[in-house]
């Protein structure tokens, strides 16, 4: 509903708007209490709280007590802009500098203390061992709204529409953040940087628009790490895009899988990614499996020949997560796409996307899902993000823990590095995180963290006993039998022979004690 003015912080006054008033409402407490930590005490008290509503209730009467949040209203009577064409150009993050490294002894949240990119760790520098990318989705449409609570972000830039304009300044904020950020990749739904229209010609044009802006933006420096497009929000998906039993639903996914590609590839992108969301089923008792799959395999059959045929460059990845939203997915781990691309002559077309909340969610580490993915000539990407082991479901958080970027990190290493492929951040702030520079703190954080883990892990593979302790385990392989056997020439007449000449076999210790020793020796 259009909103015709807004009072100082920025509530509606000529027509009634719930949500504005619970955007707004909030920021008013919010920044109160953020601009006079001093009162946090005084607030616990009676007299404190009786003031406090005072406040924000003359407040809300349109008296001028609090400062008004730096809004860019949807109605834009000024403000962010002269007009509604999202052309505005002022600072999203003031206050926020160019995030710099200044080394471990720092204790300034807006530093890096691990990620220097120009460090030269085994030969690469840490930025191209990063290759580190921002997800628009959580970053810049993130709410912390959950199936009980609604959103709990307000970022100033924002007007709570899904209009061109908004997704015009979200685009130039986007920029700006990856400029302070000092990261040069991002990655994007189709539906995340750009509104859906009423029909796909209006969705595409629509995208072409903010396509163009973003081209313009990224200017030299800037690509995306891949783009992939969103065939899981819009209820027509609600079967599927590639699996739904509905041909006309598969034709719309296509069609937009062409154009998402299309736009990957004109904003210089060097991956595309399938994330199949709702590509599974909910029972079989109505699903024919077989046949879904098969429509599948026929989907990505059909788009290899597009990428081929545009002339795009950039890797194909699959994203496998069991399941959520869909209680079972086709891509349910590395392994299973690994099959599936095995089974339908895909192999060589398509890497994987492999992410560590997805990982612990089949059942599996996140080392073990990378290892699967790098011995199968398939570690294309690396979702950073992780789990709560409390929560059990898709949390996203940032990856935080150190033993776990060790483990992480080794798998890239061993793989020679992602690229193509990145490290993105497919991670969302804690509800309960509301500050714009939690979004710096925490993208710093999971930098810094995977960092650490890229350091520890160089240092494991320098130090080289935990390889040796690995070597040696196998070493009764390096023989002349052992050659033979896993050059395949060693037949079950040939194995019995030399068993019951050697009699009982001497079972060496596993040595994990020792292994986890070496491991914790470098953290
Ligand atoms: C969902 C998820 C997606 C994909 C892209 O769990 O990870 O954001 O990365 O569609
Ligand atoms: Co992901």
């Amino acid at each position: 509903m259009t909103i015709l003015n807004r009072n100082v912080f920025g509530i509606p006054t000529t027509s009634i708007d719930i949500k504005s008033i619970y955007i707004t409402y909030p920021y008013c407490i919010q920044k109160f209490y953020q601009q006079n930590s001093g009162l946090n005490e005084m607030i616990n008290m009676k007299a404190g709280k009786l003031l406090l509503f005072l406040l924000c209730f003359i407040a809300i009467s349109n008296t001028v007590i609090c400062e008004a949040p730096p809004t860019c209203p949807a109605d834009l009577d000024g403000g962010c802009g002269s007009d509604d064409s999202g052309e505005w150009e002022g600072e999203f993050f003031p206050g926020i500098p160019k995030i710099v490294y200044e080394g471990p002894k720092s204790k300034n949240p807006l530093a890096y203390k691990w990620y220097n990119a120009n460090e030269e760790i085994l030969g690469k520098n840490m930025k191209d061992w990063m290759r580190f990318s921002v997800a628009f989705w959580h970053t810049f449409r993130g709410t912390g709204g959950d199936p009980f609570g609604a959103a709990t972000k307000m970022w100033p830039w924002e007007d709570g529409t899904n209009s061109l304009a908004m997704a015009k300044r979200r685009m130039r904020a986007n920029f700006e953040f990856l400029e302070k950020l000092g990261v040069d990749r991002w990655c994007f739904h189709d539906r995340d940087i750009a509104p859906d229209g009423k029909t796909l010609e209006e969705s595409n044009a629509n995208l072409d628009e903010i396509v163009a802006l973003a081209k313009e933006l990224q200017g030299t420096k800037i690509r995306p790490l891949w783009g992939t497009a969103q065939l899981f929000m819009h209820p027509r998906y609600m079967h599927g895009g590639a699996t739904s039993p509905e041909i006309g639903v598969y034709a719309y996914a296509a069609a937009q899988v062409k154009k998402a590609i299309e736009v990957t590839h004109y904003l210089g992108g060097e991956n595309y990614v399938f994330w199949g969301g709702r590509e599974g089923y909910q029972t079989l008792l109505n699903t024919d499996m077989e046949r879904e799959l098969d429509h599948m395999a026929r989907f990505f059959e059909a788009a290899v020949a597009y990428k081929k045929k545009i002339g795009f460059k950039g890797t194909l990845l699959i994203e496998p997560k069991p399941q959520e939203p869909t209680k079972h997915q086709y891509d349910w781990d590395a392994a299973t796409a690994a099959n599936f691309l095995r089974k339908y002559g895909l192999i060589g077309e398509f890497k994987l996307n492999i992410e560590c909340n997805h990982a612990t969610l089949s059942g599996h580490s996140c080392h073990h899902e990378l290892e699967t993915a790098r011995i199968n000539g398939l570690l294309g990407n690396i979702d950073a993000n992780t789990g709560d082991p409390q929560i059990g479901w898709d949390t996203d958080q940032f990856l935080m823990d150190i033993n776990e970027a060790t483990l992480v990190m080794l798998s890239v290493i061993r793989n020679g590095g992602l690229a193509p492929g990145g490290f993105n951040f497919d991670a969302k702030l804690r509800r309960e995180s509301t500050d714009v520079e939690d979004l710096f703190i925490a993208h710093i954080a999971g930098m810094d963290t995977l960092a650490r883990g890229l350091r520890n892990a160089a240092k494991l593979i320098e130090d080289g006993s935990l390889e040796e302790l690995v070597r040696k385990r196998y070493q009764s392989f390096d023989s002349e039998l052992g050659a033979q056997i896993e050059g395949g020439k060693a037949d079950f007449d040939m194995l019995e022979k030399k068993a019951m000449e050697w009699g009982e076999p001497k079972v060496p210790s596993g040595k994990q004690e020792l292994a986890e020793m070496l491991f914790q020796s470098v953290m």
